[in-house]
């Protein structure tokens, strides 16, 4: 595993990083679990940028501004309702895929990521944790801007699944 990526336990709303990812549903306005979270602890600045966004598509990513978070940007992307006859797999990749680049090329040099979808919207813990995990590697693997990649777990048992696929990767 590319010595870039750290494997994390806590609160990603506390992490001091150019960017915060956030697990948004496709109306960027903001719900529960890490997205309510962001926006209560950003403030009500992240709402309003939120809503000149026109909405996010599932497997897209969106960047605005951190306001009162140690973040200094949120990227908001959407993780697929996991369930069957769709690409689950390849729509929850997709979202890390976008995800790093747009802080890429925005000259962002560290990121942090919650475990996207493994919440209310359904994706198994440790499945979602192999493909994030194989995302962020394949990507820092053409990428030399980016420093420091931190997946932030929030529970136990997402820990220890990206503690289990991180000896796959
Ligand atoms: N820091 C880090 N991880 C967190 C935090 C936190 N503060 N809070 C929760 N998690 P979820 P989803 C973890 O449900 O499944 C929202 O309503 C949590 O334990 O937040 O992508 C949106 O508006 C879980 O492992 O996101 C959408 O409608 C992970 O974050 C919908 O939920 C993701 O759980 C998106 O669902």
């Amino acid at each position: 595993m590319d010595s870039r990526i750290e494997i994390a336990k806590g609160d990603i709303t506390k992490i001091d990083a150019d960017a915060i990812v956030n697990a948004a549903n496709s109306s960027l306005l903001g719900g529960g679990g890490v997205d309510g979270a962001i926006h209560r602890a950003a403030g009500p600045g992240l709402l309003d940028e939120c809503r000149r966004l026109d909405g996010c598509q599932t497997g897209e990513a969106k960047i605005t501004k951190g306001y009162r978070l140690k973040a200094r940007h949120v990227i908001h992307t959407v993780g697929p309702i996991y369930r069957h006859g769709q690409d689950n797999a390849g729509l929850l990749r997709s979202c890390y895929l976008r995800s790093l680049e747009l802080a890429a090329s925005n000259g962002l040099k560290s990121i942090a990521f919650p475990a996207i979808s493994t919440g209310v919207y359904g994706y198994p813990v440790e499945e979602a944790a192999r493909v994030a995990l194989e995302a962020v590697n394949d990507f820092l693997g053409n990428d030399d801007t980016l420093e420091r990649v931190v997946m932030v777990s929030f529970d136990d048992r997402n820990l220890k699944a990206l503690q289990d696929a991180s000896r796959g990767v």
